[in-house]
């Protein structure tokens, strides 16, 4: 297939568009997760950066997404590798400059690809001007009314406020010395212990956010992904978390707030319709996306009501297993969660804290947390053959539904996880917080393959690498899948390209009868798509085959293929 690397202007970014209600661009987009970290390094150092990001945007418009969504490349010490800010209005200097953001920024609108930024406001950096204050300041203070500082319990306070647990391992409480060397009270981090919450009850962290919003809207961003957008209030008097057989990672993550007293609680989407508002303030549709991890479906509906978020990510389906009956009845509960609240719904399958899909489906049992990694020791490793074949079409089922989907960067390339990373290399605190018992998310974070003779493949051209690359990915490197028939670059090229003719982001789900139950038969407009989730061939109806996962064996479908058709 010749490679057209031409951009059509049509799809240049319009900001002063005034929006049409329900053609909002965001409801049908397809929207690419960069991780700076790991996308492209101009810099050699080794880390990615944002002028390697804008260099790399043209192959982003190539493949034929709308927007993309930057993980966070603001000032941190890079505990959680940016999660942990230290200044919300500044670019960290090993990711560039606020000079560098904006290059990137006019780069990609005038490719017709939105930006949309991270925003972290459950916590902040404990070397965040903020938290330093609030711990110069003292007991009783303003500034410590900013986090959640709590007294022990026990005769001296040396034991911890409530028995909360970090999401990353560990204890959610550290315990701080004042200045004349005394012990002094714990303050909360549901995250690291270098990740401070904040105290949402207080209104003065309500401003600061209005402000943080408006510095990156007056900037040109087309939205934000909002991290942990179901953790920002936690229950008054923070009570015990009544015990249960798992806690911590991701079981504890999408348990119900009844459960957990940090998770879900009510006044939480009071901070989002007041966001709602400052967004409106400005043209062109800005966007507001919740990383909630609630289940079920109905609950993460409830971060885009009118008045919130406009969407929402879909866990549910991230977490659905290679099962026909199971993927059916979540496409069925997120368009019925969604739609119940005006939203349409999003579909995802990977991202920077879990487990590379094609990884996860080439497991035997795939179900195990996917945010807990794989490695060395790990006794389930996955099937790099049956994972590649299953994921190819999982993308292709997930590209043919109606609503909005985000991809992971690397996924075109249908990257595995790395498995094999020496323990002193990892940086994912679950890792070091569990001893090493939890793998974590290092490896789906590698920097990702362009070219697979050029040093660390393309990434940069001192061959330099956070985390050191596997010589497999030279197998996976763009320049080897690009225009090559059948590679899985091109099957996600195709897929968007035919997703946007058909506008398949505005369509609809009809079911097809006819079919073994362990297929996964729709219709979506023109489109009929096909799944064989099932064990045996599926015989193919007459009609015009436009995609296909895999290969084909004449008009038989394969066992873990994908088609969409043209049917009469
Ligand atoms: O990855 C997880 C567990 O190891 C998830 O529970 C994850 O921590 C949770 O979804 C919140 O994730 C977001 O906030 C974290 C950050 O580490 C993640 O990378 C981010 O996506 C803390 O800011």
């Amino acid at each position: 297939m010749p490679h057209d690397t031409t951009i059509p202007s049509a799809r240049a970014v319009e900001h002063d568009e005034t929006s049409t209600p329900g053609a909002e661009w965001w409801r049908s987009a397809v929207i690419y997760q960069i991780y700076p970290r790991s996308f492209a390094d101009a810099s050699g150092d080794g880390i990615g950066d944002l002028a390697g990001i804008t260099e790399r945007l043209p192959a982003l418009a190539d493949l034929g997404v709308d927007a993309v969504w930057l993980s966070p490349f603001f000032r941190s010490p890079q505990r959680d590798a940016g999660y942990d800010v230290s200044d919300y209005c500044d670019v960290d200097p090993i990711f560039g400059t606020l000079d560098d953001f904006d290059a990137l920024r006019d780069r990609a609108h005038e490719l017709g690809l939105r930006v949309i930024v991270d925003l972290v406001p459950n916590h902040c950096s404990s070397e965040h001007p903020w938290f330093q204050q609030a711990l110069a300041a003292g007991p009783g203070s303003a500034e410590r009314d900013r986090f959640m500082f709590r007294e022990g319990k026990g005769e001296n306070g040396e034991l911890p406020p409530n028995n909360w647990q970090s999401v990353f391992g560990g204890n959610a409480w550290t315990r701080i010395t004042e200045a004349d060397g005394t012990p002094g009270p714990w303050y909360l981090h549901i995250f690291d212990s270098s990740q401070p919450d904040f105290n949402w009850k207080n209104p003065w962290v309500w401003e600061q956010f209005r402000q943080i919003l408006r510095f990156w809207l007056d900037r040109g961003v087309d939205g934000f992904r909002v991290d942990v957008a179901h953790g920002l209030m936690k229950k008054e008097g923070l009570p015990d978390i009544v015990e249960k057989a798992e806690a911590g990672g991701l079981a504890d993550a999408i348990s119900s707030p009844d459960d957990v007293p940090y998770w879900a609680q009510p006044e939480v989407h009071e901070v989002y319709r007041d966001w709602h508002q400052v967004l409106a303030e400005y043209s062109g549709d800005r966007v507001l996306c919740a990383e909630a991890w609630v289940e079920p479906l109905e609950k993460a509906a409830l971060w885009v009501r009118p008045d919130e978020m406009h969407q929402a990510f879909n866990f549910s389906y991230l977490g659905t297993p290679w099962e026909a009956e199971r993927l059916r009845s979540v496409i069925d509960e997120s368009i019925a969660a969604f739609t119940g609240v005006g939203a349409p719904s999003t579909w995802v399958l990977s991202n920077h804290d879990v487990v590379r899909h094609p990884s996860r489906y080439g497991l035997s049992t795939y179900g195990a947390a996917p945010a807990s990694g794989i490695g060395p020791k790990t006794e389930d490793k996955p099937d790099d053959e049956l994972g590649l074949r299953r994921g190819r079409a999982a993308t292709a089922l997930m590209l043919s539904l109606p609503g909005r989907a985000y991809l992971y960067q690397g996924e075109e390339l249908g990257l595995p996880e790395v498995i094999e990373l020496d323990d002193h290399v990892r940086e994912d605190p679950t890792f070091h917080r569990t001893n090493g018992e939890v793998y974590g998310r290092d490896g789906c974070r590698v920097p990702i393959p362009w070219e697979s003779a050029a040093p660390a493949f393309g990434f940069n051209t001192s061959g330099d690498s956070w985390l050191p690359q596997p010589p497999l990915f030279a197998h996976y490197a763009r320049d080897v899948q690009q225009g090559v028939p059948g590679s899985t670059l091109e099957l996600y090229r195709a897929a968007l390209r035919l997703r946007a003719e058909h506008d398949l982001g505005m369509g609809s789900v009809q079911w097809v009868e006819g079919f073994d139950a362990d297929v996964v038969a729709l219709r979506n407009g023109s489109i009929t798509v096909i799944a064989n989730v099932g064990a045996a061939p599926v015989e193919l109806p007459a009609g015009d085959i436009v995609l296909a996962s895999g290969a084909l064996d004449g008009r038989t479908l394969p066992v873990d293929t994908t088609v969409w058709m043209l049917v009469g």
